[in-house]
């Protein structure tokens, strides 16, 4: 079995980033807003980015030069769909190894302000009942290093402590399924007790980190699409095809492999977020 072509326009650019070939460097940092991208892109080598692409659809990706190595920045906007179109749609505009940071802003579950590297993050819906199914985890060695580089950044005699075994739930709601009470019957009311009496080590909520680093573990370069299952959850009842990578995948069902491209390498991800206490 060979993989259909991926979508593209004519030109060859991806329909939602707007991505093609060339425009995209391999090191990756991920923001909501693009305004947080623009600052950030003012480190690049000559303090701007040398490519930009606005896409129809809302991202923008700056790419430049970054101590020497070539480094995009791109702003997705916010949610798991958002996150889903970036991590598919970046996989086929650049070749090897791909290495993601997310650097976002949480909600938070203690009363501290803090920067924190996340171990892992569950994945919050708020239907049918926000039950919790299942947890995606960083990338082991690039969590180490972002670990590593937000402990340089913060002076030692600071009163700010960072977290790097914290665990985030991304939720597909600002409101509903992170506690907040509107005018809809969300039946919310106990939501945050729960989840800091069932999820172990959750410091913050927010909408992005599970999928992407769900996605990153999932990815298959080789075309081995088999199916695994996570020891601690089991398969997901709705979506077994998507829900399954963790670092500790015991058992296997046999799907048809698929052909792809073996240069596209891996993808490493991890997830980095200021938490302001609430
Ligand atoms: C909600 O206001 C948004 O802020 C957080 C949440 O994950 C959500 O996307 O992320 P950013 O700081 O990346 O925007």
């Amino acid at each position: 079995m060979t993989l259909p072509d991926f979508p593209r326009t004519a030109e060859g650019r991806v329909y939602h980033l707007g991505l093609k070939h060339g425009e995209l460097a391999p090191r990756i940092v991920t923001v909501g807003d693009p305004s947080r991208a623009l600052k950030l892109a003012e480190e690049f080598e000559g303090g701007r980015e040398s490519v930009k692409v606005e896409s129809d659809r809302g991202f923008l990706t700056l790419t430049g030069i970054y101590k020497g190595v070539r480094l995009s920045i791109v702003a997705i906007g916010m949610g798991f769909a958002n996150m889903d179109f970036f991590v598919r749609e970046c996989r086929e505009c650049v070749d090897g190894d791909m290495f993601i940071i997310r650097f976002g802003s949480c909600g938070c579950l203690s009363d501290l302000d803090q920067p924190t590297g996340m171990s892992g993050a569950h994945y919050i819906s708020h239907l049918p009942d926000f039950h919790i199914p299942i947890k995606a985890y960083a990338d082991d060695r690039l969590h180490e290093i972002l670990a590593g580089t937000l402990n340089n950044a913060v002076p030692r005699d600071s009163k700010v402590r960072v977290d790097h075994e914290a665990v985030n739930a991304s939720t597909d709601s600002f409101y509903s399924s992170q506690g907040r009470i509107t005018s809809f019957p969300d039946h919310n009311e106990n939501l945050l007790e729960f989840l800091i009496d069932r999820v172990p080590g959750i410091i913050s909520l927010e909408m992005e980190t599970f999928h992407l680093l769900h996605l990153a573990s999932a990815y298959r370069p080789t075309g081995d699409l088999t199916v695994q299952v996570n020891s601690e959850t089991g398969p997901m009842p709705t979506f077994p095809l998507t829900s399954l990578p963790t670092s500790n995948p015991t058992v296997s069902n046999r799907s048809p492999s698929v052909q792809v491209d073996n240069s596209r390498g891996r993808i490493h991800a991890c997830s980095a977020q200021m938490v302001f206490a609430s």
